[in-house]
């Protein structure tokens, strides 16, 4: 049996820019990803991706903002654990991007993505992300660093 734990997940970009952040502390520590975490007992997906957005990088959106472009499930070799994580992006915020106890945030040019140092499936999904295809995904990892198998499909609608 595989226990199920959701998650969000949220990039903010621009026509030039996607904002990342350094994480500085816990699952995925030292890797460059989108903004995000566990959704809360009683709380709608999306207003997780909007709390997580704030208290991680101080960037306030609106929900009605938020698109909906990706659904990813991660599970590791030997691990009852199943990461469904659901991908936001939106291009209308409020706010400057402000280090936190979590992350350091920084913009990067859509050529400059720093791949290596990000999850390694970032690197087969985000091409689907930038060219605003909406996909499900889904990852078997052993360890943290290995990707066993994986299987991506692009979505009509999410
Ligand atoms: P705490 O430390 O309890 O406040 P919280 O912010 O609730 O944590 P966190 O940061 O552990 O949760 O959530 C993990 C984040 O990493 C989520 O935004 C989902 C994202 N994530 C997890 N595995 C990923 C992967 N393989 N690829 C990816 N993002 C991943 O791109
Ligand atoms: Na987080
Ligand atoms: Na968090």
């Amino acid at each position: 049996m595989l226990f199920k734990k959701v998650y969000t997940l949220i990039f903010v970009r621009t026509e030039n820019q996607i904002l990342l952040g350094l994480k500085k502390r816990g699952f995925g520590v030292n890797k460059w990803n989108g903004f995000g975490g566990k959704v809360e007992q009683n709380e709608l997906i999306v207003d997780g991706a909007a709390r997580e957005l704030k208290e991680e990088c101080c960037l306030d959106v609106k929900t009605s903002d938020l698109k909906n472009i990706a659904h990813l499930e991660f599970t590791f070799e030997g691990e009852p654990l199943l990461m469904d994580v659901r991908v936001f992006s939106t291009n209308i915020f409020e706010g400057t991007p402000a280090e936190t106890e979590e992350m350091s945030p920084k913009w990067f040019n859509y050529e400059d993505i720093p791949f290596n140092d990000m999850w390694p499936d970032d690197r087969v999904w985000f091409p689907y992300m930038l060219k605003g295809k909406l996909i499900y995904g889904r990852f078997h990892y052993k360890g943290l660093d290995t990707i066993l198998d994986y299987k991506i499909q692009e979505l009509e609608s999410m």
